[in-house]
């Protein structure tokens, strides 16, 4: 399949890793739109959130169990932003599932 971020996942591409176990990838955007921005992906393909059902939805309970992790471990103590673009209304410009985490700066709402 060519797509990047199972590429990136397979270690094919590299990347600036932050963490890695069996389910999960975690690594800094390469366009950094804060000054913490890293991704967070499954392993498997999952081309978007509109892709989630009962058969593969769990990955994205361990995303967010990973993601307190890396927060607490960045000291983004004061808190951060997860972000999901679903689609192209969503702002999605790669089809393989992920969430961002931006932080170290206050951000505002809403986002536009
Ligand atoms: P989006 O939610 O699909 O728009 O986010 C895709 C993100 O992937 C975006 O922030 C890119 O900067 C980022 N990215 C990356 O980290 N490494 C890459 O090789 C490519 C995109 I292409």
């Amino acid at each position: 399949m060519d797509c990047l971020f199972c590429k990136i996942a397979a270690g094919e591409i590299p990347s600036k890793k932050l963490y890695e176990d069996d389910q999960v990838l975690a690594f800094y955007d390469i366009d950094p739109q804060a000054p913490v921005h890293f991704l967070v992906i499954p392993k498997q393909h999952i081309p978007s959130a509109d892709a989630l059902t009962g058969e593969n939805s769990a990955v994205v309970a361990h995303v967010f169990e990973v993601v307190a992790k890396l927060a607490a471990e960045l000291g983004l103590k004061n808190g951060y932003r997860v972000v999901n673009n679903c689609g192209a209304d969503g702002g999605q410009t790669v089809g393989h599932l992920h969430f961002h985490v931006l932080g170290g700066v206050a951000m505002g709402w809403p986002p536009f």
